[in-house]
């Protein structure tokens, strides 16, 4: 098992456009395999290689959600998804809001209103070409995840008093962070 480090705003990597995968070997496997231990690990739903210094268009994703809807508690079925240069190529004109949160915005959450349904394209770690109608959360997700592949994080779509009070939240934290650490 392999954690990477992720990377948090401002950092510049993060406002990197990500560059598509020319061939799903062995390699990219490996960097798949380690970005799901380290999504796992933060934990998160998902993660683009950028957010792990890696600029290609390649992101998982795993809702984890409960077995048990009505149980919040009950262990959550593992559902990998890996998504390899993937595309948009229809969304719904219905907008809904959801509350965002990043791990590369630790521990701020607001809301962004995106489409509720997209139609995506993309290539599986096999290589293999998929084309699927999503909603809810993963419809969500993979809006969010796809904007990490053009430098865009969940913050950009806020108003810029918004996104001030969350990069002031963040900072905030960050001081209680380094104090309790040292
Ligand atoms: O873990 C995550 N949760 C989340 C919640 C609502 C909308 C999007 C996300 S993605 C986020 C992990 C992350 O930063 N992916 O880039
Ligand atoms: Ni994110």
């Amino acid at each position: 098992m392999a954690l990477l480090p992720i990377y948090e705003t401002p950092d510049p990597m993060l406002r990197q456009i990500s560059t598509p995968v020319e061939n799903v070997d062995d390699e990219l496997r490996t960097l798949i395999r380690d970005m799901f231990d380290t999504m796992y690990d933060a934990p998160g739903i998902g993660l683009a290689a950028v957010q792990v210094g890696v600029p290609k268009r390649l992101l998982v994703m795993d809702l984890q959600e409960p077995a048990d809807p009505d149980d919040p508690e009950s262990p959550p079925v593992k559902e990998p998804r890996v998504f390899i240069n993937p595309e948009i190529v229809g969304a719904s004109d219905r907008k809904v809001p959801y509350s965002e949160g990043c791990l590369s915005v630790p521990d701020q959450y607001a809301e962004v209103m995106r489409p509720d349904r997209v139609t995506a394209r993309w290539l599986d770690e096999n290589g293999e070409h998929h084309e699927e109608e999503l909603d809810g959360l993963l419809a969500v997700c993979l809006q969010h995840e796809m904007d990490h592949l053009e430098g865009v994080l969940f913050i950009d779509h806020l108003s810029k008093l918004k996104r001030d009070m969350v990069l002031k939240k963040l900072a905030k934290v960050r001081r209680e962070r380094g104090a309790k650490a040292a």
